[in-house]
């Protein structure tokens, strides 16, 4: 059985990441808690793109250091995009206001810079990069976004970072009041990772 190490500190990503793709054949999927492995990379890229393949690269050097074969690494690069902020918090969603900051209260700066805007002007969306690094050193990214808007209230208990305060018109409620199921179905990971899979499929890795 090959494995797949997922480069990944972030729990919430890793359980949707362990759902998403848990019918995968062929392939064991390991947290980089589990593998052992620690780095603190600093995620210095201008895109989604490049700061997933920057965390890919650091976790696979390590394993490679750790004497691990057969192994892909793959990682997501993430993150919530408000049209009208600019487009923050974007590639900087998990540094928004400090690292250690609670969504609570990030979430809650969102809807007062959001205040007064009306709806058509609130649009927003998720994007997620997965990249991968084969056995051979072969380097590929799959990307993906979930279009939605900015709510105007936080909303659910589900999910995790900015998901109470994005609102999924297919659903006419927020992320966060979404069922995991419902949510891994149809989010920028789902889709990334969904695209990720055929690519991985068409490799000899
Ligand atoms: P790793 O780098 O260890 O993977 P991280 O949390 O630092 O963990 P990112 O740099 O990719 O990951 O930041 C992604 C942030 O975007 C994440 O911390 C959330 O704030 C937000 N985000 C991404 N996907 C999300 C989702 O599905 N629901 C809610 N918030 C999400």
């Amino acid at each position: 059985m090959k494995r797949i190490i997922f480069a990944t500190g972030n729990e919430g990503k890793m359980r949707e990441v362990r759902e998403i793709l848990k019918d995968l054949k062929d392939y064991e999927i390991i947290s980089m808690k589990e593998a052992g492995i620690k780095t603190d990379v600093e995620e210095n890229g201008t895109t989604y793109s490049e700061n997933a393949l920057i965390k890919a690269r650091a976790v696979r050097e390590e394993a490679v250091r750790l004497g691990m074969k057969d192994i892909v690494v793959m990682s997501d690069d993430s993150g919530f995009e408000v049209d009208r902020l600019n487009k923050e918090p974007g590639i900087y969603s998990a540094r928004y206001m400090g690292e250690d900051t609670s969504y609570d209260i990030k979430n809650a700066e969102i809807l007062r810079r959001m205040e007064g805007v009306a709806w058509e002007d609130r649009t927003a969306r998720f994007v997620c990069a997965i990249a991968m690094i084969g056995e051979d050193g072969t380097e590929e990214v799959a990307r993906a976004t979930f279009e939605g808007f900015c709510a105007y209230e936080i909303k659910g208990e589900y999910g995790f970072g900015y998901d109470p305060i994005f609102f999924v018109p297919e659903y006419g409620c927020n992320d966060a009041e979404l069922k995991p199921e419902i949510k891994n179905s149809i989010s920028h990971r789902a889709k990334a990772l969904k695209l990720a899979r055929e690519i991985l499929a068409s490799k000899e890795w």
